[in-house]
């Protein structure tokens, strides 16, 4: 099986803390003397990036969470001038002000190659012809798989999401051997060949680079059996690069995670002290050669334990396991990150409803559907069907312009939602993966 780039997967492990540790000192004298947010942060636990010996003494610098990042909204946390910036991204769907990550041409350069080792690492090559169906914009998942796979040499034909029949028409005529997509869109691809009664011996296919939501064993078999191909799961964020951070090989035991260029650590979310080896925790990187966008100890909120065996395929990197749930309320409808925060937030502004609300994830013909239940405020509660009808397309219309994608919306009579005295369970997940 070949690696894009052995001299770096392969690795011994000394080599490559090595490694790490100079890159991390780069980094820290980097943010340090040109992001005014970390500089302040360091100097308030008097720390100075010449303090750090080890690589273990990472943990005595803070974290960095979401919130921090959507507080630099939207470029004050670049360490770069944005005349250096030559590709923006943004993460999609939070409260308020969105995550904006940027790019030096540098770190476009790291971004493929990443990309390429990960896709490599499936079982992709040169005369491979991907179609990349993840959306192109400001999600990561298109360009980002878009040029590591041009990297390579493959054939990339970038259809984006979207328009699922012409998809399989492109993937029958084009013979596409390479589905990139969200899981859940590949069985929804499954689906709609199925209906358009073309068979997967009709098709190509050979392999899948699955990544961006939480999918599991079960689903990989079943999009193996109806599409025929090997699946494989990739994972990446947009704080930290986008797709690329880890990717499996074809062992499919695991995401090797690019350790030259993201140093990991896993912390119990409670006490944020390291887990022991192998357990489970939650993730936490630092970037070791970003420039534009770097970020120091930026916590995940994903769950998931890393595999600290070594892997038959030879490379040294570590994996981590496939992520098993997130530490906060965050849920990925077609690869939108939702926080139920943001639906309050739009509910509030709204005149006649209540923010007392539900909302029902649920998977038909393997696409995301949300819903959301809605209480009406007593006194716009009305006996006329046209009245109610107009209502509740202002309040869907409202919501798509908050969460970026649409839901139904359901309104439901005055205090009909389900109080507790604890936390609101404000989501039901009735998607079985
Ligand atoms: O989803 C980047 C990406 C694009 C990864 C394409 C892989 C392929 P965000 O939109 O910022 O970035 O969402 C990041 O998605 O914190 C996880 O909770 C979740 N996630 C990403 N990959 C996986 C995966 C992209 N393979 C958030 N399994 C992360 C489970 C995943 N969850």
């Amino acid at each position: 099986m070949s690696i894009w780039n052995p001299e770096y997967e392969t690795m011994p492990r000394h080599r490559l803390e090595e490694i790490q540790l100079q890159r991390l000192k780069w980094t820290l004298n980097w943010v340090y003397e040109r992001v005014d947010w970390y500089r302040k942060k360091f100097d308030s636990i008097g720390f100075k990036p010449s303090h750090l010996r080890s690589l273990e003494d990472v943990r005595n610098l803070p974290f960095t969470t979401k919130h921090d990042l959507r507080e630099g909204y939207p470029f004050s946390l670049f360490a770069v001038p944005l005349e250096q910036v030559v590709r923006i991204h943004s993460s999609s769907g939070t409260t308020g002000k969105p995550v904006v990550v940027g790019y030096t041409r540098g770190d476009l350069n790291t971004w493929a190659e990443l990309v390429a080792r990960i896709a490599t690492a499936a079982g992709v090559q040169r005369g491979d012809v991907c179609q990349i169906s993840f959306g192109y914009g400001l999600f990561t998942g298109g360009f980002g798989l878009h040029y590591g796979l041009e990297r390579i040499g493959a054939t990339v034909v970038p259809v984006s999401a979207g328009q699922s029949e012409r998809q399989i028409q492109i993937m029958k005529d084009f013979g596409s051997t390479v589905l990139v997509c969200t899981p859940s869109y590949a069985l929804h691809l499954a689906e709609v060949a199925e209906q358009m009664e073309v068979s997967k011996e009709d098709l190509n296919l050979r392999v899948g680079m699955f990544g961006a939501e939480p999918w599991s064993e079960g689903m990989r078999k079943e999009i193996e059996d109806r599409l025929g191909l090997q699946a494989t799961d990739n994972y990446g964020l947009t704080e930290v690069m986008g797709p690329g951070v880890a990717g499996e090989c074809r062992e499919r035991n695991g995401m090797h995670i690019n350790e030259d260029h993201f140093l990991v650590e896993v912390i119990d979310p409670e006490t944020l002290e390291p887990v022991e080896p192998g357990e489970v925790g939650e993730l936490v990187f630092t970037t070791l050669t970003k420039e534009a966008f770097p970020v120091i100890r930026f916590r995940t909120r994903d769950l998931t334990r890393l595999i600290p065996e070594p892997c038959a395929c030879g490379r040294t990197f570590m994996r981590m396991e496939k992520v098993r749930g997130r530490t906060d309320d965050m849920i990925i409808v077609r690869g939108v990150n939702i926080f139920p925060s943001q639906v309050e937030a739009a509910l509030v502004e709204i005149e006649g409803v209540e923010p007392h609300f539900q909302i029902i994830v649920d998977r038909k013909a393997h696409l995301d559907e949300l819903e959301v239940m809605v209480e009406m405020n007593e006194k716009f509660v009305t006996d006329s069907m046209k009245k109610l009808v107009q209502f509740q397309k202002e309040v869907e219309a409202k919501l798509a312009q908050k969460l970026g994608i649409r839901a139904k919306v359901t309104l439901v009579e005055p205090r009909t939602i389900e109080r507790t005295a604890g936390k609101a369970k404000r989501v039901i997940d009735k998607r079985q993966l």
